[in-house]
């Protein structure tokens, strides 16, 4: 270890002065192992050391962060046979849009490879988008511990460190080697002392997940069909809701009597089907009070509040009779849900907004994900919640647990189709984005045995919530 250290040093990767770190505090030492790269033997000595630091066999894969890491990483990977996987610092808008790159298979384990550690937020922002994945992160290796809160913030999501040298340590070495003068050394020491805890900055804190049960939020609902849904969840076990886009009315009832047991709801785009008749409502309806789920139509309504009180109301279609519940796009602004609301809040009829999307290169994020939770918040007795992707990453404080996060975008296995859809996997979905219904579609229409599919994911779904609420 004091080759080591003394080689650090040697080039300049070790270097004392005044140096501002990431996250914002001065600091009188700093360490750049991006130089390391340049030095293949020492590059390959660091990766030795790091990965007998723990056992190699207990991981099946290795994922270092983003940049520094990744020939760390690359190296440990090669040397040990070992699969590696990388994060994406940016995640494309296009294309298939993935965090993680690589092959891997949901509940693999997977060792997290880092130069140095501060706070742990590095680590933490790599773990976060290998977890949604369904990867299992429960240690992280790294050459050099500053002592700074690190292994603390990581031990409290639950992640071990394994460091090599600590920077005292470091320190007392090059002391000893006379690379430092004893007062630099104390200016360190008393630095480090004053640092002890670096908290994580509030971008990679823990998401904030509701572990409420859906018994006790359907007390806390203000809407008679918002808390409709969370009992006939509690009641059914289920958290799916069946996106039942067929080609023809006659199938999707067919198709609703046999999921029917497996679902709390049923989403339905009335629009696309060549068959609809009048009674089209009432037929579901019964299939609906038969196997104990609501029916919502997925309208996605977007005009201005008088329009939308006619599409609702009127039409060929005549939703207000028949659905449960509907939803619609902000981009108009609140005039839309008071629309809404004007038919549908005396028919105790729901609403969803549409706050974020799951569709490739969309545009429902951040202010605009804000601002329909924000009318989301002051029309509470029609509002029930939202069509969301990652409600756990929502800025702003907690999910107000009266309201229902409902996820399209839902398979087995991440991926997507031709046209721009995402997939996340019902444990991802629930467990770590924190939403409350997978919405489904292909995933089991498609299906040999649709109601076998469906009670796959409902049995999923569950197993996640019950997981979350732990
Ligand atoms: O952002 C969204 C919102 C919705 S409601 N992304 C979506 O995919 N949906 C709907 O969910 C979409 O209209 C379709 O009915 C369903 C997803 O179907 P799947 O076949 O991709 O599972």
């Amino acid at each position: 270890m004091e080759s080591l250290v003394l080689q650090l040093h040697a080039i300049e990767a070790v270097k004392f002065g005044s140096f501002k770190l990431k996250s914002g505090i001065q600091s009188p030492i700093y360490i750049d192992l991006r130089l390391i790269v340049s030095y293949p033997s020492l590059l390959q000595e660091i990766s030795q050391l790091l990965i007998s630091s723990v056992s190699s066999s207990t991981f099946e894969l290795v994922c270092g962060v983003p940049y520094t890491a990744l020939p760390i990483a690359t190296c440990v990977s090669v040397s040990n046979n070992i699969p590696m996987l990388m994060r994406r610092k940016e995640i494309k808008d296009y294309g298939t849009s993935k965090a993680i790159e690589g092959s891997f298979k949901e509940n693999q384990s997977c060792l997290i490879v880092e130069d140095l550690v501060t706070s742990g937020a590095s680590v933490l922002e790599t773990a976060a988008p290998l977890r949604a994945v369904g990867l299992k992160v429960t240690d992280a290796v790294v050459l050099i511990d500053r002592e700074q809160g690190g292994r603390e913030n990581l031990a409290e999501n639950g992640i071990q460190l394994h460091s090599m040298i600590k920077l005292t340590e470091m320190v007392e070495i090059l002391k000893k080697n006379g690379r430092v003068t004893e007062e630099m050394e104390k200016t360190v020491k008393a630095f480090l002392e004053e640092n002890r805890r670096v908290s994580v900055p509030a971008a990679a804190a823990p998401q904030k997940r509701v572990s409420v049960k859906y018994l006790e939020r359907a007390k806390m609902a203000k809407n008679p069909t918002g808390k409709k849904l969370f009992e006939v969840m509690e009641a059914k076990e289920s958290n799916l809701c069946l996106a039942a886009d067929v080609s023809t009315a006659a199938e999707l009832l067919g198709l609703a009597d046999k999921v029917g047991p497996e679902i709390c709801l049923l989403k339905t785009h009335v629009d696309i089907l060549p068959d609809f008749t009048p009674d089209f409502g009432s037929q579901l309806r019964a299939i609906a009070d038969k196997h104990n789920f609501l029916i919502f139509e997925d309208r996605k309504f977007a005009d201005i509040g008088n329009t939308v009180t006619m599409q609702y109301e009127g039409g060929v279609f005549r939703i207000l009779d028949w659905a449960d519940i509907v939803n619609a796009h902000i981009i108009s602004g609140p005039g839309i849900v008071d629309g809404l609301k004007l038919k549908g809040l005396p028919r105790g009829r729901g609403l969803l907004l549409l706050a974020e999307m799951s569709s490739s290169g969309n545009l429902a994020k951040g202010d605009y994900t804000a601002a329909a939770a924000k009318i989301a918040e002051d029309h509470s007795d029609f509002v029930i919640g939202f069509i969301s992707v990652n409600p756990a990453s929502w800025q702003g404080g907690p999910v107000n647990p009266a309201f229902i996060h409902a996820t399209p975008g839902v398979q087995m296995v991440t991926g997507g189709d031709a046209l721009g859809q995402q997939y996340n996997t019902p444990y991802s979905v629930i467990f770590d984005r924190g939403s409350d219904i997978i919405i489904v579609g292909r995933g089991i229409i498609k299906a040999t045995n649709p109601a076998e599919a469906a009670r796959e994911y409902r049995l999923q779904g569950w197993d996640a919530y019950m997981a979350r609420c732990l």
